[in-house]
């Protein structure tokens, strides 16, 4: 006999016991697109404790639209090293040039992240920072639904030894400190042109207050440089390269 309300309790009891353990972290991302899940998936396997936190109902971000809706990824020479770790088909388009399937990209990407151990929280918004002496702290958090129908329900909060702004092209969480006068300007990204973006995404990639990395699109909208359109090796590398240093910090 199935009953109803032994599904509701397995859901309730794991869910809360999935937020009671991930309310104090190594690591909180914010945005489960390309860049975020890839910081996500080498923070996790480098042994740190990370969750991420996507306010819409489905991950992926920009992913699953390829370019203009036509669901394919291109990926150059200096990110293929990537889709071989995530195991990823591509063809080879032209040199240099490697061609994917968006579908098989976000589902890979998502799957591999979340198997190395990340929780991925959907339908969650951040809608804030704690920052305590100068430094961000943790995130503050709410269901989506409740931010979009601007009901007046307070926020929960997160603990994090770092938070990464994986938020894509509005950098939405170093609006909240642009907000507050501790970071001076977020200009937004600049024209297209595909070669200086990819480069400068991984430049970009740093931590831009202390304890708040940007990667991804959002660390071109903060400083001002190119989009890139429908490429996204800068997005992997990105999210790479801050694992990689935010990890170097927690002596992992
Ligand atoms: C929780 C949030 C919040 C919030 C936003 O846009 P994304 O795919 O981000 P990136 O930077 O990893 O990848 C960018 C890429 O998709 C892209 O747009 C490219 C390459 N564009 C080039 C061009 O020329 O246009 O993902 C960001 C994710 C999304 O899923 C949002 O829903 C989520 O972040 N998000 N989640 N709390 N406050 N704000
Ligand atoms: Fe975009």
């Amino acid at each position: 006999m199935l009953r109803e309300v032994t599904i509701s309790r397995a859901i309730i009891e794991s869910y809360y016991r999935d937020l009671l353990n991930n309310l104090e972290l190594d690591v909180a991302i914010v945005g489960a697109g390309p860049s975020g899940m890839v910081a996500a998936y080498y923070l996790a396997k480098g042994g740190a404790k990370v969750a991420i936190f996507e306010k819409k109902l489905s991950i992926g971000g920009g992913i699953w639209g390829g370019g203009m809706g036509f669901n394919k990824v291109v990926v150059q020479e200096e990110a293929r090293e990537i889709l071989d770790e995530f195991d990823i088909r591509y063809e080879e388009f032209e040199k240099g040039y490697y061609v994917a399937d968006a579908i098989e990209v976000a589902t890979t990407i998502a799957s591999k992240t979340v198997k190395a151990g990340v929780k991925i929280f959907n339908m969650i918004e951040v809608e804030d920072l704690v920052v305590k002496d100068n430094r961000v702290s943790g995130i503050v958090i709410n269901w989506t639904p409740v931010l979009m129908t601007g009901l007046h329900v307070d926020p929960l909060t997160v603990e994090a030894k770092y938070v990464i702004d994986s938020t894509g092209h509005g950098a939405q969480v170093a609006q909240f400190l642009l907000k507050r006068g501790l970071i001076e300007r977020i200009p937004g990204e600049g024209a297209m042109w595909a070669e200086q973006g990819e480069r400068l995404t991984v430049e970009n990639t740093r931590e831009v207050f202390p304890g708040l990395y940007v990667t991804g699109m959002a660390a071109n909208a903060i400083a001002g440089a190119p989009r890139m359109g429908p490429i996204f090796g800068g997005m992997f590398l990105s999210g790479k390269k801050a694992a990689q240093e935010i990890l170097e910090k927690l002596n992992l």
